[in-house]
């Protein structure tokens, strides 16, 4: 397991990356806004004893942006759910749905994305699919580009472990300060990072809303993924009449990564504030992060 270094933004000891020669020099991070907000929220409100300030989480937020830009990320991208229900919901009707977020914490939803946008940080606000749809989009289309040297993906969401490839495209949990690229992957859930989605249609995800398949638990779901490949190879026997089911499940964990979110990271470079941040940081109450932008370095041309 690699540990992040919270000063090294360029993650020496996975260097290797791509493996290319000398022509891609760029490391893209993504970050997962939704989990950031929530992150925030309930850190902030732990230590303030549960009082919540307006706009206190999402100033958590771009606080973390600002500070990995200041620490050398030159390309990011944000991605949010603008709302908490996609197309899922119409798949599964237990799936999870924005009720039970506290109000003060969806109030800050659409002023993070704003605030985002201000900054001229990239950010995808999703409607039809979710914040995880954008995050697997935006590593695809990193990926693709050949000045690419590595993507990370910022958050600790088992869902994501699907887009991770070899050290190629990393997940990093800011907390447990872990990289997890394709060999932490299988050590950690016991498949390819490819085999998440069948792992998580057994199992199931109770923080999304599925049950999987019952009596079929994590070592046993590995095994039969080790034993059969994808559900869509098992042998009809193995899961019998609960195949449909789990073919649903499927299509749940199964990220989208086909949003055209932009057409080259350029487009994630980031070239400074816009005029409109520092008077927006001061009604968040944070008018430090309006001069912090000023100041931080921008991405070489
Ligand atoms: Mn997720």
């Amino acid at each position: 397991m690699v540990q992040v270094r919270s000063s090294d933004y360029s993650y020496g000891p996975l260097r290797a990356g791509r493996g290319t020669s000398g022509t891609s020099d760029v490391i893209v991070h993504l970050i997962d806004g939704t989990y950031e907000l929530f992150r925030h929220f309930y850190g902030l409100r732990r230590f303030r004893k549960g009082e919540d300030l307006p706009f206190g989480a999402a100033v958590g937020v771009l606080n973390t942006v600002l500070q990995m830009i200041e620490e050398g990320a030159t390309h990011v991208g944000v991605a949010t759910d603008h709302v908490i229900e996609s197309f899922r919901n119409r798949l599964w009707a237990g799936y999870k749905t924005g009720d039970g977020i506290e109000p003060a914490l969806l109030a800050q939803f659409h002023p993070l994305e704003e605030a985002l946008a201000s900054l001229r940080v990239a950010v995808w606000p999703m409607t039809e699919l979710e914040a995880d749809d954008a995050l697997a989009s935006a590593a695809r289309l990193a990926a693709a580009d050949a000045r690419t040297e590595r993507v990370c993906i910022w958050t600790p969401d088992k869902d994501l472990a699907q887009c991770v490839r070899d050290t190629y495209v990393v997940q990093v949990d800011r907390r447990s300060k872990q990289i997890r690229d394709a060999t932490a992957v299988r050590a950690k859930f016991g498949v390819d990072p490819e085999r998440i989605p069948d792992l998580l249609a057994l199992v199931g995800d109770s923080a999304d809303g599925y049950p999987g398949l019952a009596g079929i638990g994590r070592v046993t779901a590995a095994r039969l993924i080790a034993r059969h490949g994808a559900l869509e190879d098992f042998p009809p026997e193995v899961l019998g009449e609960r195949r449909e089911l789990a073919l649903l499940f499927k299509e749940l964990a199964t990220l989208r990564s086909d949003a055209p979110l932009f057409d080259s990271v350029d487009a994630l470079a980031w070239r400074g504030p816009g005029a409109e941040f520092a008077p927006l940081a001061a009604r968040f109450d944070a008018p430090r992060l309006g001069a912090r932008a000023a100041q931080a370095p921008v991405a070489p041309p």
